[in-house]
């Protein structure tokens, strides 16, 4: 710039200077030689100038090169200034995104601590209750231990010697107490015999009355010493319920039975005014599955103060010396009612339990779903043992639970319970407790019982 203001300082001093030299030669027109002489005579001056004004243009040109370069240059700052200050912008608008974002996260994880907080509050409180809850237990429970150690001190201390001397007493009493508890169970045992023997005698005795056939000789002849062999023979329990009910029993329930030859049992005597029934099946509301198997059928299953089946082993023990009869009652879903009585015997396992019904005269209609089948025997199955009288099918498999199927059509008491309104389809109805000639093949009933007694019960119904 210094240079700048030079030169242009030199060429205004040099147009000055000139100025007048041409205005001298335009008003000095008269004199030519002078005038030539006045035009060579400033050549060196005309050489200096045009030295200068060739400086001035180089000057000039280094200056406009230099200015140049130092544009270029600034060009360039600028430039790069500018990326500088793009970079900045983006990078300024990338922080305040970060900054934006760390913001939420901050308020995120405020939020968070907050939470936190809280339930460290909570799980302090609980740990301070399950603290003082320890604290009231362990209280209590020392309590306890110093008043047990204080009780026992106190016994130790005051009569050891005493209670162990009145412990030993009371053992000798309770010895005691506890034979004379036995021998008077014995004692009542055998007047619970006795009692049972003159009852079955009375009941003889009162038969033969009636039909004095060849066999109420028999009766009288071994009445009397029947009675004294009683006497001295250890007890025996009733061999049903009907000797039971001969023994004064008056009242429903479970009694213990021993049949002979086996051990005892229980049963459930359903003592009417006849006679004393044992129950050996009650079907009453579904409470116990009935699809069982073989062993299940022999040994028994279910409760006997609700649904139960006895079992094809008890059963035959107790009418196994025959003149039993089965007297079965069911009830349909209006609540009617009826009973079939069936004089009958049971094989034992060697027969698989076949059932035979005496025949008396004809069957009625409603004993023909189990009668006319079981004349000459028929054998008891479940679905792991076909016996049933049906070539090509397992009956029990076929239907449900264990039956003395013949043809599977006739009857199944032990079929599966349903409740009220039955399924609709049939091959699920047939499944069902059924009797045949009572409400039809598909009408599952709503209660069945079960029960035996010997066949003088017949007779003293009948008549
Ligand atoms: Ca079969």
């Amino acid at each position: 710039m210094k240079t700048l203001a030079a030169l242009t300082l030199c060429l205004v001093v040099l147009m000055a200077t000139g100025f007048p030299f041409e205005r001298k030669g335009g008003s000095a027109s008269g004199g030519a030689a002078k005038e030539r002489r006045v035009q060579y005579a400033p050549w060196d001056e005309v050489n200096v100038i045009a030295h200068g004004l060739l400086q001035l243009g180089q000057g000039l040109k280094e200056h406009v090169d230099k200015t140049k370069a130092q544009m270029r240059d600034i060009s360039a700052t600028l430039k790069v200034f500018n990326r500088t200050v793009n970079e900045m912008g983006k990078e300024s608008q990338r922080l305040r995104v970060e900054g934006e974002a760390l913001k939420g996260r901050a308020r995120g994880l405020e939020d968070r601590e907050g939470q936190l907080l809280n339930v460290t509050a909570e799980l302090r409180e609980k740990a301070e209750e399950m603290q003082r809850e320890r604290k009231t237990m362990s209280e209590r429970m020392s309590r306890l231990e110093e008043r047990v150690n204080s009780m026992l001190q106190g016994a130790d201390a005051r009569n050891s010697s005493d209670a162990r001397n009145i412990q030993l007493m009371l053992e000798a009493q309770n010895r005691r107490i506890d034979d004379l508890m036995e021998r008077i169970g014995l004692q009542q045992e055998k007047l619970d015999k006795q009692n049972v023997r003159i009852r079955t005698l009375q009941s003889q005795i009162q038969q033969s009355r009636q039909r004095p056939s060849s066999r109420s000789s028999n009766t009288n002849g071994s009445e009397h010493s029947g009675v004294a062999e009683q006497r001295d023979s250890p007890f025996e329990m009733a061999s049903d319920c009907h000797e039971l009910f001969l023994s004064g029993e008056t009242t429903s329930g479970v009694y213990t039975i021993q049949p002979r030859n086996t051990k005892p049992f229980n049963v459930f005597c359903e003592i009417t005014a006849d006679g004393g029934w044992t129950v050996i099946q009650r079907r009453q509301d579904g409470s116990v599955d009935f699809d069982q198997l073989w062993q299940a059928y022999e040994k028994g299953f279910g409760s006997l103060n609700g649904e139960f089946w006895l079992g094809l082993e008890k059963i035959h023990s107790i009418v196994k010396d025959g003149g039993y009869i089965l007297n079965i009652k069911f009830s349909d879903w209006e609540d009617d009612t009826t009973s079939v009585r069936l004089p009958f015997q049971l094989g034992g396992e060697e027969t698989k339990y076949s059932i035979q019904v005496q025949e008396a005269g004809t069957f009625s209609t409603l004993e023909s779903s189990l009668g006319p089948d079981a004349t000459s025997g028929l054998s008891f199955s479940t679905s792991d043992q076909d016996n049933d009288q049906k070539n090509d099918t397992n009956c029990a498999k076929h239907l449900s639970g264990g039956w003395w199927f013949s043809n599977c059509g006739h009857s199944n008491l032990n079929g599966r319970y349903f409740q009220c309104p039955p399924p609709k389809q049939r091959h699920q109805r047939k499944q069902g407790i059924f009797w045949k000639s009572w409400r039809g093949r598909y009408y599952p009933l709503k209660s069945s019982v079960m029960m035996i007694a010997p066949a003088v019960i017949e007779t003293s119904h009948k008549e």
